[in-house]
């Protein structure tokens, strides 16, 4: 072999004959000598058309892009499964509700962004998508839900302009993921019906801690159908079982620069680690009578019902229990359909349901660039398909036989054998629920969906005293971007008819020389509906560090002992460990031995764990007193009000940031026995809110 044949033979092509599965093949399954190489005339001459693998290998990655979503580009699916514990035939005939108890239901749920792109980080403030497939044994029925019940619009042919308007301005291609912008605020200072949502907006629900910490609503109004054909509306709700949380939007700003993957690498982790997490389903049920005398229009997404009106009844258990085994075929080409539901569910006549019925099945033609998505096996029910539909782009699973129409007389008997296909049947079929229809063709908004402040006002008087704070944070934060003087007083001007402190520290936190007039208003707002608790974070925390992450950061001569005490409780407690070190090899510790670290100190800042300890020996932490990574990992994890865990011989550490002299109750000297069990138990609380003063 001459020395040119040999360089040509370079790359992954081996000389030695492979086991039958290892030969890499084309498309077409021929299998390929060499792919590293394009097939040339001569050694340094023209790469020849004529190499069919090489065209092959080019044409196709060409295309490995299907569109993004329009919506919800950035997102992330898990399978897990449904489990039915509390059946209820009473309300509907729908069998993955009214099987027998214990019954178990395969989903996938794809979280998500809304406003992103598909490579944005994924700390942004937005709403978040819950949208959950379950394959039930009558086909599938999507819930697609956010992470917040209601919605910004009450009709869904104002969502372009919704989108439009939050998207990066066409223009100049920016701000990507932000709703700190003109056009977002020009838009709802303009849509008093958003004021509700915008609370929600602005509150830490759209920084979630985790997918793993947030609520799931299906917000629209449907109905259950029972076997009677009997029908009570419903909400549908998802509980998660680890407690909610949120970050903190300064931790925000920061995640999304430490790890713009902070979501998506916390759900992949945890299940990886086996620490499954689970949400209930819950049901709030209301018959006409009570839609009739509520204050508000059942059918109005920007309006909830809440939990102290009508309860949450818990009837089921979602584990998520597998990570995807490829994203795109899975996660990415999932496709969610509202209108996917199966018999016992029914819509109600909620503007914004109807809408989306019929955009989600469109927008899945512009991505799959035809309409057999449904034969993708992350798409296809797990049950038998049987219709004549046929053919198309991809089709995979056409009919078989002569047969692909009705009505039909095969298989009758006159010498015909053939198989008649499928027919409808009104006994297990889907049936609508017989809801009177009547009245004039019209464009309007009904009178009952006029009071656009009354809940919004809700929610506030509803939050802890530091969430209320951190909404107006917000609100100042966002306005504070928008270009336009006119947009942000016409959005103090709304907020007045919400509560009138929030009102004027917004107006102060703007430097307005005087409160913009209020907003005049389609209806008089009700001002004393009850405080809610169900709708505030903090009232319904967790009270435990289970499923959360604490950071140790470790430098040369630290307490192998108390290492290994934290290490313990941490883990006794259910929370993860992530190892900080000044570098990535890690530390030896006062036993000698080297205790290997997770992230070096600059890669692993404190926002992305729950509570921190700093263990170190004397001579270490009097040098990194002076580094500016170690310093932020301190004074950081203190302004963000988190439990602190640290050996005296740290002080020069904590001094040398300004906290030396304000170790509050928040800090835990660990360097006793036991102390370090007290301190994970103290996590629980996730935050040391005192630390902030007034909050
Ligand atoms: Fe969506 N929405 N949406 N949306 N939506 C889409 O469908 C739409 C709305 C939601 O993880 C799109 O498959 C309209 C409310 C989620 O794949 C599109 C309206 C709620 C997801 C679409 C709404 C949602 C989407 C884009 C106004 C909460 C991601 C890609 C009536 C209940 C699903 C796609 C996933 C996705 C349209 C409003 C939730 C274009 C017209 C309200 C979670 O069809």
């Amino acid at each position: 072999m001459n020395d040119q044949l040999k360089l040509s033979k370079g790359g992954a092509n081996h000389q030695e004959p492979l086991h039958d599965d290892d030969v890499m093949t084309t498309a077409q399954g021929s299998p390929i000598a060499d792919d590293q190489n394009w097939l040339t005339g001569g050694p340094r001459g023209p790469q020849l058309l004529e190499d069919h693998i090489a065209r092959e290998k080019i044409f196709h990655f060409d295309h490995e892009r299907i569109p993004e979503r329009v919506v919800h580009a950035r997102g992330y699916g898990v399978h897990g499964e449904f489990e039915l514990t509390d059946p209820i035939p009473e309300l509907t005939r729908a069998k993955v509700l009214a099987g027998e108890k214990g019954k178990k239901t395969p989903c996938f749920v794809r979280f998500s962004t809304v406003a992103g792109n598909k490579g944005s980080p994924d700390l942004a403030r937005d709403v978040r998508g819950f949208a959950v497939k379950l394959y039930t044994e009558e086909g599938n029925w999507d819930i697609v839900g956010n992470n917040i019940p209601v919605f910004f619009i009450q009709d869904a042919i104002k969502f372009p302009d919704l989108i439009h308007a939050v998207k990066p301005a066409p223009d100049r291609g920016f701000p990507q993921a932000q709703s700190a912008h003109d056009n977002f605020w020009d838009f709802i200072s303009l849509s008093p019906e958003a004021m509700h949502m915008v609370m929600w907006q602005m509150s830490d629900r759209t920084i979630p801690r985790s997918f793993r910490f947030m609520e799931g609503f299906g917000i629209h109004t449907f109905r259950f159908v029972n076997e009677a054909g009997g029908s009570q509306f419903v909400k549908f709700h998802w509980k998660p079982k680890q407690g909610l949380q949120s970050v903190v939007w300064n931790e925000a700003l920061k995640i999304n620069g430490a790890d713009p993957d902070f979501h998506r690498r916390d759900m992949w982790d945890a299940i990886d680690a086996g620490d499954f997490p689970q949400w209930d389903l819950g049901v709030q049920v209301f018959d006409e009578e009570f839609a009739d005398k509520f204050e508000f229009d059942v059918l109005d997404a920007t309006k909830l019902i809440p939990e102290e009106q009508v309860p949450v009844r818990i009837i089921g258990t979602m584990t998520l229990n597998n990570n995807v085994d490829n994203f795109f075929a899975e996660t990415e080409q999932v496709a969610f359909c509202t209108q996917n539901i199966v018999p016992g569910i029914d819509f109600s006549d909620d503007p914004l349901l109807q809408g989306r019925n019929f955009s989600y099945l469109d927008t899945q033609l512009k991505r799959f660039g035809g309409p057999n998505f449904t034969h993708i096996p992350i798409n296809a029910p797990k049950v038998p398909v049987r219709h004549f539909q046929q053919d198309g782009h991809m089709a995979m699973t056409n009919p078989k036989g002569r047969v692909n129409y009705e009505p039909n007389s095969w298989g009758d008997g006159d010498g015909a054998e053939e198989d008649r296909g499928p027919r409808g049947c009104p006994m297990q079929g889907f049936t609508s629920y017989e809801a009177p229809v009547e009245g004039p063709k019209m464009r309007a908004r009904s009178e009952t969906f006029a009071d656009h402040y009354s809940q919004a006002r809700q929610f506030y008087i509803s939050q802890a005293h530091v969430e209320q704070i951190h909404l107006a944070e917000a609100l100042i934060f966002e306005l504070s971007k928008v270009g336009r003087l006119s947009s942000r007083k016409r959005m103090v001007g709304h907020l007045r008819h919400i509560d009138n402190e929030l009102a004027q520290t917004v107006c102060d936190g703007l430097g307005l020389s005087e409160l913009p007039e209020k907003t005049p208003v389609a209806r008089q707002p009700i001002t004393d509906l009850p405080e809610s608790p169900a709708l505030s974070i903090l009232k319904n925390g967790p009270n435990s560090f289970k499923s959360r992450k604490l950071g140790i950061y470790i430098a040369e001569g630290a307490d192998a002992a108390v290492v290994e005490s934290l290490q313990d409780a941490a883990e006794e407690a259910g929370a993860l460990v992530g190892i900080v070190a000044p570098h990535i090899g890690g530390a030896k510790l006062s036993d000698g031995k080297i205790l290997e670290a997770n992230e070096k100190i600059d890669g692993g800042p404190p926002v992305v764990f729950d509570a921190i300890a700093v263990v170190m020996g004397e001579a270490a932490a009097k040098e990194l007193a002076d580094d500016k990574p170690s310093q932020d990992f301190v004074s950081d994890a203190f302004a963000h009000a988190k439990f602190i865990a640290y050996v005296p011989s740290v002080k020069p550490l904590f001094e040398a940031v300004g906290i030396g002299a304000k170790m509050d109750d928040g800090f835990f000297d660990v360097s006793e026995d036991s102390s370090a069990k007290d301190f994970i138990t103290a996590c629980g609380k996730l935050r040391f809110w005192k630390r902030l003063g007034s909050y």
